[in-house]
């Protein structure tokens, strides 16, 4: 018998008592894998579904040779695969930002793979993939990774193959290591960097004139990487929003409790509102701001202050002088005035890059690039606190992307927010703490939802690959009816927009929209929520037990779901 000492020192690198316990989670799989102790790879065929999107036309052009194979159909698993093809060398790398599940991806890949091929992982990212950063995935790996959360196994990083210079170094590594086939696991722009690398690869890499496969695999705990019934949500959103329902679900007793607090939570999700949405659903706070509302019915950055401070003055009319407002992380590219604003920005730090990176100090840099503004866009630039323009003005990332989460937008909406409290009523006390949620939800243990989920990925893109398709995503649709293993055709979801001032191919994000059924029962419910104190708990996320098949309310409502569980296998 060890000592307690030599107990709690076993515990230490991922062998926590809940780590050791969760790794012997069973896993639901797809009826089409077969029995969940030997999944067994699915062959697949066009379902006769067609994707298009409004750029079509200069995407076939693009990308002639993924279109002409795959047609834009989308596939469907047609059961067992005998002659799954053997001696496949396949590499499967994680890209952008972390999200719970991707660890159970390389699982469901390497189960599927079987004995007879071999996958590596890419270290850190698409950059590993240039470095030809690779390592040989064992058996005892997968015992050690499964169900667990993060992605620190092979880690991430958020580099876009974009140059000649870096496709000549991924067919260098494809040709050192003798690859037949690429996993991205990412979002919007890594699936998109899929595509582009699925026609760069299709073809002529290696000496007998074969190309590399890639599959894409959908994560992102934004949530804005969805496609209509084919891809209900991204890998990654249940957990991370889980986490912070719990969260906020606590600051909410507390508010209720000590009756003096206001607390403005600004959630993670770039873009989207999503994650804002779904934290709403589930814990029904006295505000929730909606970017994608808030764009539809543009609104100006005062009326949505004026909307708040009504708020809390109406609750403090009522002796709740406390509360919680969820602010989506993306919010200041919404507002009109700031959307056209930073998009000049953005044209603007593009084009007089050279200039602008020669100057250090902050101001500076504000009035260089202001000078560079039309006259209402300098103005409203200069409005802003500091601490705003500063994180206007920091580096976007390499897709072009402003880095909202360094932006402090809980701060502004408090500091507005107060002003104008003060000018509706004096006499209304405001006391307010900002609070930013985002990093403690993308590396949690997966749910079980996104633990079965990702499972099933990796089954779904292992056997693509097994299948000899190249060009798609893998997906799992009919969550609620047992899962069924399908694939999109990247080509087919590519449109062009601008980033960067240039026009480029993308992935386009899938917005909140105002007619779906989540935010028409959020829109029915949130007056009472603000009138009075209605909110919920739901409590931590659970492994074993009643509440493990819940399916995010907002996915329930969008599928038309007729109850909050989900159902695979
Ligand atoms: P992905 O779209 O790559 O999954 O990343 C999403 C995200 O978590 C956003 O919600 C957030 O804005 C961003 O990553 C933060 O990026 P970083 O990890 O580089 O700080």
């Amino acid at each position: 018998m060890s000592t307690l000492a030599e107990q709690i020192v076993q515990t230490e690198a991922h062998r926590s008592i809940f780590e050791t316990a969760v790794r012997q989670l069973p896993l639901p799989v797809c009826a089409a894998f077969g029995a969940p102790a030997q999944p067994q790879p699915v062959s697949f065929q066009n379902s006769g579904r067609a994707l298009s999107t409004k750029d079509s036309d200069a995407v076939q052009k693009q990308f002639p040779l993924s279109v002409a194979a795959s047609g834009n159909l989308v596939l469907t698993s047609s059961g067992p695969n005998s002659g799954a093809s053997q001696g496949k060398r396949v590499a499967v790398l994680f890209s952008g930002g972390p999200a719970a599940g991707g660890h159970n991806v390389v699982c469901g890949l390497k189960r599927i793979l079987g004995a007879g091929n071999t996958l590596f992982g890419v270290k850190a990212g698409p950059k590993g993939l240039l470095k030809g950063n690779l390592f040989e995935i064992t058996d005892a790996n997968i015992d050690f990774i499964i169900n667990t959360g993060g992605f620190d196994f092979l880690g991430s990083d958020r580099t876009k193959i974009k140059s000649d210079e870096q496709f000549a170094q991924v067919r260098e590594t494809c040709i050192k290591h003798n690859l037949d086939a690429i996993v991205v696991v990412g979002g919007d722009d890594s699936n998109t960097n899929a595509a582009v690398l699925a026609e760069s690869l299709f073809t002529g890499v290696k000496a007998d004139g074969s190309g590399v496969q890639v599959i894409g695999v959908p994560k992102t705990i934004d949530g804005d990487l969805q496609i209509g019934d084919l891809l209900s949500i991204s890998f990654g959103f249940d957990t991370a929003t889980r986490i912070y329902s719990e969260m906020v679900g606590n600051i909410l007793q507390d508010t209720s409790s000590s009756l003096k607090y206001w607390h403005f939570v600004k959630l993670m999700g770039r873009s989207a509102s999503h994650v804002a949405l779904e934290v709403a659903l589930q814990t029904k706070p006295a505000i929730a701001l909606i970017s994608e509302e808030i764009a539809a019915k543009k609104q100006s950055l005062a009326s949505i202050i004026d909307h708040i401070a009504q708020v809390v003055v109406n609750r403090s009319h009522q002796g709740m002088n406390y509360g919680v407002l969820l602010a989506p992380e993306g919010l200041i590219e919404f507002i009109p005035e700031m959307n056209a604003m930073i998009a000049e920005l953005n044209d603007a730090l593009a084009h007089h890059a050279a200039a602008f990176a020669e100057l250090t100090d902050n101001d500076a840099k504000a009035v260089f690039i202001g000078s560079k503004l039309s006259a209402d866009n300098a103005a409203l630039l200069e409005s802003l606190p500091h601490y705003i323009v500063n994180m206007l003005l920091a580096d976007r990332d390499s897709h072009g992307n402003l880095q909202v989460s360094l932006i402090p937008t809980e701060q502004l909406l408090i500091d507005m927010t107060k002003q104008r409290v003060k000018e509706i009523d004096p006499k209304v006390p405001f006391a307010a703490h900002s609070h930013f949620l985002g990093y403690e939800g993308r590396c949690g243990a997966p749910t079980l939802f996104d633990a079965a989920y990702t499972y099933n990925l990796g089954l779904t893109a292992g056997s693509l690959i097994l299948d000899g398709r190249t060009g798609y995503m893998a997906t799992v649709t009919g969550l609620t009816t047992g899962g069924m293993p399908q694939a999109i055709p990247l080509a087919g979801l590519l449109n062009i927009e601008r980033r960067h001032g240039k026009d480029e191919f993308v992935i386009e994000k899938a917005l909140v929209k105002m007619d779906s059924p989540a935010m028409q029962f959020f829109v029915s419910r949130r007056d009472a929520w603000a009138a009075s104190d209605l909110f919920a708990s739901p409590g931590p996320r659970q492994f074993w037990g009643p509440t493990t098949h819940q399916l995010p309310i907002s996915v329930a409502l969008n599928s038309g779901a007729t109850s909050l569980m989900f159902n695979i296998g």
